[in-house]
């Protein structure tokens, strides 16, 4: 069973629970996402429709899109999604067992930055961009819980193009359901506090028809001393 925030908690959808509405509150356009041992924030619409689309087709041009091969269990595959990783010189991002020099920041890389910085409160020095193009692309269940990533990382996500389930799976040990939100265009989603280590999160593939969809993750990349593996 599944928690499901959607736009608006429907009377008509039986799957999802109603979170308490004292512990959901705006601030600015955030609000908080009552997960248990957690600390989220979700901003719908932080950029409009306009912007959003113009984004999505500009960096889908733009970017140095990547579909690394990826090795499980003496098995090779490609990744379901195509992936472009940018950031400051020192930020390093190793996935696999292979090493990734950043791309240099682009001038719409870096507004969106500056921007996501200043209603976050905090820096980031580093961007994977990943770009899902149909249902049949997805991500595998992971925390971002790299050293590199300090130890309660800040990672703030913003989505562009057809909105997709984003879904929470707590850790062992939690007592608590997994929860399914919606993420779509130009909303921004921010991670903190112990999230990564109590939560798991993907976005499952689907064979619903949705659009081809764009996710920036903003990081702080610390040390680059610890491989990461998304399936
Ligand atoms: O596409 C998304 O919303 C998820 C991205 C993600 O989990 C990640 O970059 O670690």
């Amino acid at each position: 069973m599944y928690w499901k925030w959607s736009r608006r908690f429907s009377a008509g959808d039986r799957t999802m629970k109603p979170p308490d509405q004292q512990s959901l509150f705006s601030t600015h356009g955030w609000q908080i996402l009552p997960l248990p041992s957690a600390s989220i924030r979700l901003w719908r619409g932080w950029i409009n429709s306009v912007e959003s689309d113009a984004l999505y087709g500009q960096l889908s041009k733009e970017l140095p899109w990547q579909q690394p091969m990826l090795t499980i269990a003496g098995k090779s595959h490609r990744i379901p999604r195509l992936q472009a990783w940018h950031g400051d010189a020192e930020a390093i991002y190793r996935y696999s067992g292979t090493t990734f020099a950043p791309a240099p920041w682009t001038p719409a890389l870096t507004d969106l930055k500056s921007r996501v910085e200043n209603v976050c409160g905090t820096r980031f020095n580093s961007l994977l961009a990943n770009w899902y193009r149909s249902g049949a692309d997805g991500m595998g269940f992971h925390a971002d819980n790299e050293p590199e990533l300090g130890s309660q990382p800040v990672i703030a996500s913003l989505s562009l193009g057809g909105a997709r389930r984003f879904v929470f799976k707590p850790n062992g040990g939690m007592d608590a359901e997994p929860v399914s939100i919606e993420l779509g265009n130009g909303d921004l989603l921010e991670m903190a506090g112990m999230t990564q280590h109590r939560w798991r999160h993907g976005i499952p593939k689907t064979n619903r028809q949705v659009g081809g969809r764009i996710n920036l993750t903003f990081r702080l990349i610390r040390t680059a001393d610890r491989d990461k593996t998304f399936v």
